[in-house]
């Protein structure tokens, strides 16, 4: 990795993906300059379409000429000396994780709140009911797995990958009170300094959450 001075992060505050490669970020203290998308800067725009993989997404890392995309590969390029947030002794159990985070809440999450975007004030019930099965499929196996999670002081790519997904998840389908740990897991997430940050970040963007932004957190 290059000297911490050249990284960018080309995201948007208000974007889970985003806060999953700034919570990385954050945790290894690393420096970064911060290129948010938006009107005022269309370069921005212009470069994550360029670069930010087959469908220029974003959150996209220039780490000096080394340009990384998606969130996952982003934190393996970071951590790739330190080993901190992908120790070597449980690997495969942290990728394993990040891996149902990003396919089994993020994502499902997102799929309800592009409905939303695609029909303003007229989603599709049975589309969110789909989305809000599985969340609920996820939320209850989740509950199972943290019975067992040794969790870590700090943060590993699991914290990276569950915090944003969590946060948005339970404003689209909340964590109910059968979901115990999952729920007592999501506020100490919440609540670690790396995670704070970009919720507090984002909270000006409120408003624009496609399915409305529920009156907490
Ligand atoms: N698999 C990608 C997903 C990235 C993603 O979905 N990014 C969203 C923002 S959270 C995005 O670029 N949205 C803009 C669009 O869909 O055009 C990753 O892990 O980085």
């Amino acid at each position: 990795m290059a000297g911490t001075a050249e990284l960018a992060l080309y995201g948007h505050p208000f974007s889970s993906y985003t806060w999953k490669a700034q919570i990385a970020l954050h945790a290894l203290g690393l420096d970064y300059d911060f290129r948010e998308l938006g009107e005022e800067h269309p370069e921005h725009g212009a470069f994550v379409a360029e670069r930010g993989g087959p469908q220029g997404l974003f959150p996209v890392l220039a780490d000096g000429e080394r340009v990384v995309f998606e969130a996952s590969a982003i934190i393996e390029h970071l951590d790739e000396q330190k080993q901190l947030l992908i120790p070597a002794e449980t690997a495969t159990d942290v990728r394993m994780l990040d891996r149902v985070f990003d396919n089994y809440v993020m994502n499902v999450m997102q799929g309800g709140v592009a409905e939303a975007i695609k029909h303003p004030g007229n989603p599709d019930p049975a589309v969110l009911a789909d989305v809000r099965a599985k969340l609920q499929r996820t939320y209850a196996w989740l509950e199972r797995w943290l019975e067992g999670y040794a969790r870590p002081d700090g943060v590993t790519m699991i914290e990276c990958a569950a915090a944003p997904s969590l946060f948005y998840a339970n404003w689209v389908d909340q964590i109910g009170d059968e979901y115990p740990r999952l729920k007592a897991w999501r506020a100490h997430l919440n609540a670690l300094p790396e995670v704070s940050r970009c919720i507090e970040a984002a909270r000006p963007f409120r408003a624009y959450f496609p399915l409305g932004a529920p009156d907490r957190d």
